[in-house]
């Protein structure tokens, strides 16, 4: 499915006049949207910035933008010249949950047989870091796509929760898991069960989110992280995440020894030789990416 809709997704490029899309997002101003519901672009060195982009819908998330964001990602983490994936939305929601309206009169067989919204954790199969930057409100599936990424900020008017027990379903794309596993059961428990949301400096304080900006600075600031992040070593950089997730998954000893292997893998790469001669050459290094 997703392979049909990258095809058509290219084809439709082809097909597009030459005054097609052009990025409007705050940091564009070289690039162009190849999609409809997200915008794709380059604000800095090895980032990519996607926005999502369906502003009347405060940014619900339905099966086409699904797709188109899971495309995105996909490009971004087979494009070496990429560092780091960048996430947000708008001022007033970062997105406000799986469309409600795409999912009202869907009986139980067409959800099961057809595996609805299949696609959704398509951003935790991705290499590169993410980044979400969260302003607005973060709710249900939108809730649980910035607890995808890797990093959350903050807008200072954040609101976070998982409203799904007030529609009469419960989180499912994994609320009642990573949500868990990152404020703890007692608190991500009282959340889903009551369906209250959680400003952003709650949301810090319970270590949902790592910093709060002004809505203003927030994506700036979180374009600069990601830049950083995008400077160092590639492989490093994907290691580094690669065994932080593995040992969310698995036992202390399993996690270590994961740890140590990927380690041990980083010796056999330029940029360790690179990065260890910077240090005694005391200059800059050059990673590569190999
Ligand atoms: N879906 C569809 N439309 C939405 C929407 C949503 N989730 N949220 C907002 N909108 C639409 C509103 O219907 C409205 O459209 P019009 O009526 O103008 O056509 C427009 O956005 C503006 O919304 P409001 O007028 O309501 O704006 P307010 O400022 O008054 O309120 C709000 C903002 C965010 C508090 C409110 O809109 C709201 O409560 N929205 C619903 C939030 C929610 O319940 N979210 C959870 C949805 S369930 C799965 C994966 C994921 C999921 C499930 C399964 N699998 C992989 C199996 C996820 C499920 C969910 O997220």
């Amino acid at each position: 499915m997703l392979s049909m809709f990258r095809c058509t997704c290219h084809k439709s490029l082809n097909q597009l006049p030459i005054t097609n899309r052009w990025n409007k997002a705050k940091f564009s101003t070289s690039s162009r949207s190849l999609y409809d519901h997200i915008l794709v672009n380059r604000p800095a060195k090895g980032v990519s910035l996607v926005t999502l982009n369906r502003p009347k819908s405060l940014n619900a998330l339905f099966t086409p933008l699904i797709l188109e964001l899971n495309d995105a990602l996909q490009s971004a983490d087979s494009d070496s010249s990429i560092g780091a994936i960048v996430i947000t939305g708008s001022e007033r929601a970062f997105a406000a949950g799986a469309d409600i309206k795409e999912m009202k009169d869907k009986t139980f067989s067409e959800v099961y047989e057809q595996n609805f919204i299949r696609n959704w954790s398509e951003a935790t199969r991705v290499k590169k870091p993410i980044l979400a930057a969260v302003n607005g409100y973060a709710l249900g599936g939108g809730c649980e796509l910035a607890m995808m990424a890797d990093i959350i900020y903050a807008g200072e008017k954040a609101v976070f929760g998982q409203p799904e027990i007030k529609l009469g379903i419960i989180p499912g794309a994994g609320g009642t898991q990573r949500l868990t596993r990152l404020i703890g059961k007692s608190r991500a428990t009282e959340l889903i069960l009551t369906g209250k949301t959680l400003n952003a400096e709650q949301a810090l304080a319970w270590g949902l989110v790592s910093a709060i900006y002004p809505p203003d600075k927030l994506v700036e600031e979180t374009i600069n992280t990601a830049t950083l992040i995008a400077s160092h070593g590639r492989l490093a950089v994907q290691a580094a995440k690669e065994s932080i997730n593995y040992g969310l998954q698995v036992g202390l000893e399993d996690g270590l020894l994961y740890e140590r292997k990927l380690f041990y893998s980083l010796f056999a790469t330029h940029d360790q030789k690179e990065g260890m001669s910077a240090f005694i050459e005391k200059r800059p290094s050059k990673f590569k990416g190999n």
